[in-house]
């Protein structure tokens, strides 16, 4: 029972995505992004000019994946038609770097950055993008398809949906609940003509990556009050399916849940949902990322209007426990994810999951020996000991991907956030180590963690 170490096939790794690490915007024929103008990256890490020394940064870590994305804009720059070669260029070098350096590419093909010229078109609201999603698909397929096996789709739906379009915070900021609903579901239907494309390509593995987190009311966080009040449990309910179940039934059950439905029904209409689609969505995936980062905390409040980003959620109050937090105040309880690993392996039983995004923005101080994130190195062993506990229990998780190899730009927030493994001083573009990333280093050499600490998360709190 008491395994410390993780299973000798485990993927250890890092994630980034394009607009967040690339720069360049406007070289090499780079179409403009959605996010181009919403909140310019400028030079970002300058990856794009950079990106053999953070290859090498990788081999010297001695991970063996690393996720970037694709950037549409950059392959297709008026998101449709012509294809730039340059960019292609781009990304065929650097899957070559990195096989060179014995690393694997995990290729996200959407992380948010969607053309301008579709968004003029309608973007996501309309239907047309979902197709023109899965032709991008199999153009990038085309290129890097004899050296990368593994392909995500997309990035965080709900959130692209949901944040972009009804709560207005991220590109294109629209407001409009029925845009965000209409947005999600031609997300999906994206997600299943790129799949369906990509295996008819050959392509090895497909799969998605999911913000995904247990919704818990704070006295489940705090273990003060385990049993829910009817109201309690239906608010939880509620929020879970619009997170989650609606994405994760339709891509692994070919349905939408119940109440969502009814729903998206009263807010956007159900006109958009049309036969046949489900079928399409629901194409069988080899892989389920998860995105992990805080659970969402909520609790019935009558009267309580419906959050932004959250249409639907009249009479739930989104809110806060005592727990410790990061500079994002994001709640830090690594036994939901745990948790969450064994809800997704009950409810899905054939999935192969893989934890693709999970780290912490903590503020970083620069000195003479080094950057010391002592409380990025916490979180990262107490989530990898919430996943062993996971995997202990039968939960199949291939591996783990730190977000992120590099201090980035972390959209709405910009430069502000910290979550690098490796420090960027984004004036000099000079790279620091941070501890977390020396430690990170030792974790892979030795195939887990000490058995020295050996702290496990409870479940009680949670269960
Ligand atoms: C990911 O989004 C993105 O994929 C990545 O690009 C980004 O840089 C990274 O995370 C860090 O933000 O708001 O307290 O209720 C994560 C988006 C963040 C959405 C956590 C849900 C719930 C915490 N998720 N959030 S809270």
């Amino acid at each position: 029972m008491s395994r410390t170490r993780f299973p000798e096939d485990f993927v250890w790794g890092t994630s980034t995505s394009a607009y967040q690490v690339e720069g360049a915007n406007g070289e090499d024929g780079r179409g403009p992004s959605i996010w181009d103008s919403f909140s310019d990256s400028g030079a970002a890490c300058d990856h794009y000019h950079r990106y053999p020394d953070d290859v090498r940064l990788m081999k010297d870590l001695g991970v063996g994946a690393y996720r970037f994305s694709v950037s549409w804009p950059r392959v297709l720059p008026e998101g449709a038609g012509r294809v730039n070669p340059a960019g292609l260029d781009f990304y065929d070098k650097l899957v070559d770097e990195l096989l060179d350096a014995g690393i694997k590419p995990y290729v996200t093909l959407y992380h948010w950055d969607l053309p301008q010229a579709l968004e003029e078109r309608g973007g996501w609201p309309e239907r047309d993008t979902a197709y023109r999603f899965a032709d991008y698909a199999q153009v990038v397929h085309d290129r890097l398809g004899d050296r990368v096996g593994t392909w995500l789709t997309l990035n965080e739906p709900w959130v692209a949906a949901f944040i972009g379009h009804a709560a207005g915070i991220h590109a294109p900021g629209r407001k409009s609940a029925a845009d965000a609903f209409t947005a999600a579901h031609h997300m999906l239907l994206g997600h299943g003509l790129a799949a369906r494309a990509l295996r008819a390509a050959g392509a090895a593995e497909v799969g998605v990556a999911l913000n995904l987190a247990p919704v818990l009311t704070p006295g489940q966080v705090t273990g003060s009050g385990k049993r829910l009040s009817e109201e309690d449990a239906e608010a939880v309910d509620r929020i879970d399916q619009l997170m989650h179940g609606q994405f994760l039934e339709p891509m692994l059950r070919g349905r939408y849940p119940e109440r969502l439905l009814e729903i998206v029904d009263r807010t956007a209409g159900l006109g958009h949902v049309r036969d046949g689609d489900l079928e399409i969505i629901a194409q069988p995936i080899d892989l389920l990322g998860v995105n992990y980062y805080a659970p969402c905390v909520v609790q019935a409040q009558p009267g309580e209007p419906a959050d932004l980003a959250y249409p639907g959620s009249e009479n739930i109050l989104f809110t806060t426990v005592p727990t410790a937090v990061t500079a994002m105040g994001w709640a830090i309880v690594p036994s939901a994810l745990t948790l969450l690993l064994g809800r997704l392996s009950r409810d899905y039983p054939d999935l192969n999951l893989m934890i693709t995004e999970n780290g912490a923005d903590f503020a970083d101080t620069v000195t003479g020996d080094g950057v010391h994130d002592a409380d990025r190195v916490s979180f990262i062993e107490e989530h990898l000991r919430a996943l062993l506990t996971a995997v202990e229990q039968g939960a199949k998780v291939r591996g783990y991907l730190v977000w992120s190899l590099l201090d980035c730009h972390e959209w709405a927030d910009g430069y502000q956030r910290r979550f690098g493994l490796v420090h960027v001083d984004f004036g000099t573009q000079r790279r620091i180590m941070k501890d977390s990333a020396l430690w990170y280093r030792d974790v892979i050499k030795r195939g887990g963690l000490g058995d020295d600490r050996l702290r496990r998360p409870t479940l009680e709190t949670v269960a």
